[in-house]
């Protein structure tokens, strides 16, 4: 029998960026703050992280590929709200953030991890965004630790 990779959650002197998007800011805000505050908890060097806001969820991939294409992250985080109103919008909008996060973290050697609130009604958003159903930005920043480690387990052999 060969190894088990698994990783930890042990990030110390890793850079992670996050990318937020602004639409929907009321839960994006807390999505980010759950996300610095699962770094930070795990003694991620606070100059070690970089944040960027796009304007809408639709963005987060593009500036998601920015930063993996710069080759100075460990990780990429991503933290959006999409929530449904009244005409199919909510549908192109959370299709297209998810399948271009899923191609930018295929296309990428890094972790690029899916904070994305996707709800059918506010509170659904307000549950997932540090109330009942947790903070999806915490467990987005989880993720990408865990990640971030399996990979150097991975790469080390
Ligand atoms: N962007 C979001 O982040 N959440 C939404 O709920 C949303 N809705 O429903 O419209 C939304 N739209 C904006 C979109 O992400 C782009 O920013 C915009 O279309 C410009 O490209």
């Amino acid at each position: 029998m060969g190894r088990t990779f698994e990783g930890s959650f042990n990030a110390q002197g890793k850079r992670i960026a996050i990318v937020g998007s602004r639409f929907n800011d009321f839960f994006t805000r807390e999505l980010m703050d759950g996300a610095l505050d699962c770094l930070r908890r795990h003694d991620v060097d606070e100059d070690q992280i970089d944040t960027a806001w796009v304007p809408g969820a639709f963005e987060i991939p593009m500036a998601a590929k920015k930063f993996a294409g710069t080759g100075r992250y460990a990780a990429v985080i991503c933290v959006g709200c999409v929530i449904q109103g009244d005409t199919p919008h909510f549908h192109y909008v959370s299709s297209e953030v998810t399948k271009g996060i899923a191609q930018v973290s295929l296309d990428a050697d890094i972790p690029v991890v899916y904070g994305i609130v996707t709800a059918e009604t506010l509170d659904q958003a307000i549950e997932r965004s540090g109330t009942k159903a947790g903070n999806k930005g915490f467990d987005a920043a989880l993720t990408a630790l865990e990640m971030i480690s399996l990979w150097d387990d991975i790469e080390q052999g």
